[in-house]
């Protein structure tokens, strides 16, 4: 059957005035299609779903609401408005037009770059293919699957630019995004935390909160490349990342009031009795979802970041907002790494330290959202804080990775770090009760008993909103 795929693929780049990337696009879709059928989301290919659909970058267009069967989700390719203007703002090109095509001498860089974004994406849809089995509701399982839907978009933003710039490379290392798999022997995913499980609810809304605020921080950085159509790709990209921020925030919020009411009508902090999740176990999963993902900024210290960074392709958080010369040669920045036993605060040069104060951008805004959770502890009157680790705690990359640091920064041996695992990491027992809580609920209005109803709807929808269509 013939398949109009400019029709399908909503676009801003002027698809069908290209047909080598047309044609390049729809080989591939069949194949990206065949992979969400068999990594997207389980058991719920047939049904209708509230959803999002970008179907253009203005305020009209980028947020359509509607019912529709995700694997006829149409998605579609948007770059943000390109400024004919623009010049590359750090780094050694520093003042000279923004490239529109790929510097020969920066193609394999510029690529990997874009393949390691690239690869997050399909990942983190493997990772969460079961949670709708078991959503808390309909509001929920719809939150997912447009979660869902938008990193296969943004998929579909990297594939379009190795498609439309890297040549057959391009075209392969596109094929190679599908094939893949989260967490497979074999074929792993290119990051680590993407190769995490996330088995449970609690899981999922960490994730959200935590990994995807890593999508963020990344994406601003790319947002600042000198190739400008990566840029304006990952500008777009940004607006629906919110949405996915939004979702475990509010989601990890709405699990602490319910525990807070709990501890209040029962007058114990021992809420699991009562088919609560305790404070103490929300704290060891935000320990390991925040640790995972300060992992993916890399080494604190990094001449691949220096580079990436001298070369215009990646930039600092909101670059174009400083104030300083945005080349960083004689500047240098305050690095926590181990020194004598114990975590310190070194001088670095800036343009190694790029990875760490990425981190330390990420941090700031990490805590801000775990303030507002304490918020709700405290309004309900309990004397209890969520605290982010130390950032030398539980890491498998950086300064930290070879050493035992205990949340509170503590440098210990080896074995002190065992005997404390239980109390400051998830364990087997944590995942099996948080597992006995997964019972899916699908009466519309309805929430499993472990967490609170949200604030307001989707698109303002009232409370019962069918989100999803089960008849
Ligand atoms: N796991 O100098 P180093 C998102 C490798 S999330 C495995 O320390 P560098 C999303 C590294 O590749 C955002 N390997 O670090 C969220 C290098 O390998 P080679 C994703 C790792 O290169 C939720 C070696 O170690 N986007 O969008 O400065 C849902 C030494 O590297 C890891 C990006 O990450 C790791 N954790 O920085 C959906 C942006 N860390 O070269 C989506 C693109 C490091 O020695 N990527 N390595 O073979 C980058 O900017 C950089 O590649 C990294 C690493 C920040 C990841």
């Amino acid at each position: 059957m013939a398949i109009d795929y400019i029709e399908r693929i909503p676009n801003n780049v002027n698809l069908s005035e290209n047909r080598r990337l047309q044609r390049a696009l729809e080989e591939w879709q069949p194949r990206f299609l065949d992979w969400w059928k068999d990594m997207g989301p389980e058991g719920f290919q047939p049904l209708d779903i509230y959803l999002r659909t970008a179907t253009s970058v203005d305020a009209k267009g980028w947020a359509s609401f509607g019912y529709t069967k995700m694997p006829d989700y149409r998605w579609g390719i948007f770059l943000a408005e390109q400024d004919p203007e623009r010049k590359i703002h750090f780094g050694q090109h520093k003042g000279e037009p923004a490239w529109q095509e790929v510097p020969g001498e920066y193609r394999g860089t510029l690529r990997r770059l874009i393949v390691t974004q690239g690869d997050t994406e399909p990942a983190s849809v493997e990772q969460q293919r079961q949670l709708g089995l078991t959503a808390p509701s309909l509001y929920d399982l719809r939150n997912l699957f447009q979660v869902n839907v938008e990193e296969g978009r943004h998929l579909w933003a990297m594939v379009y630019l190795l498609h439309a710039y890297f040549g057959r490379d391009g075209r392969e290392e596109a094929e190679s995004l599908l094939e893949r798999r989260s967490g497979d022997q074999d074929k792993p995913r290119i990051l680590g935390a993407f190769n995490e499980a996330t088995p449970d609810w609690l899981s999922f809304f960490m994730f959200t909160f935590f990994t995807d605020r890593d999508g963020k921080y990344q994406l601003a950085s790319l947002a600042e490349s000198g190739f400008d159509p990566l840029a304006r790709t990952c500008r777009f990209m940004l607006t629906e990342e919110a949405h996915h921020m939004f979702v475990g925030e509010t989601g990890i919020a709405r699990v602490v009031q319910k525990t807070c009411e709990l501890m209040t009508a029962h007058k114990t902090a021992d809420v699991r009795r009562h088919g609560g999740i305790d404070l103490e176990t929300l704290q060891r999963y935000l320990n390991f979802h925040y640790t995972v993902s300060l992992d993916l900024f890399g080494s604190e210290v990094s001449t691949n970041a220096a580079n990436f960074y001298t070369m215009g392709l990646k930039g600092r958080y909101e670059e174009a907002r400083k104030d300083d010369d945005h080349n960083l040669m004689d500047a240098t920045y305050g690095v926590i790494v181990p020194q004598n036993g114990m975590a310190v605060e070194r001088q670095e040069p800036a343009l190694t330290s790029l990875n760490a104060r990425l981190r330390d951008d990420y941090t700031m805004d990490c805590a801000r959202g775990v303030a507002r959770w304490n918020q709700v502890i405290k309004r309900a009157g309990i004397d209890f804080e969520l605290k982010l680790p130390h950032i030398g705690f539980n890491r498998r990359i950086g300064a930290f990775s070879t050493l035992s640091v205990t949340p509170d920064g503590r440098i210990v041996s080896a074995e002190e770090w065992e005997r404390g695992r239980k109390a400051w990491l998830p364990t087997e027992g944590d995942h099996d009760f948080i597992k006995s809580l997964m019972v899916p609920v699908r009466e519309p209005g309805a929430y499993a008993p472990w967490i609170a109803a949200p604030a307001r709807g989707i698109n303002n929808m009232p409370p019962a909103f069918e989100y999803v269509r089960f008849s």
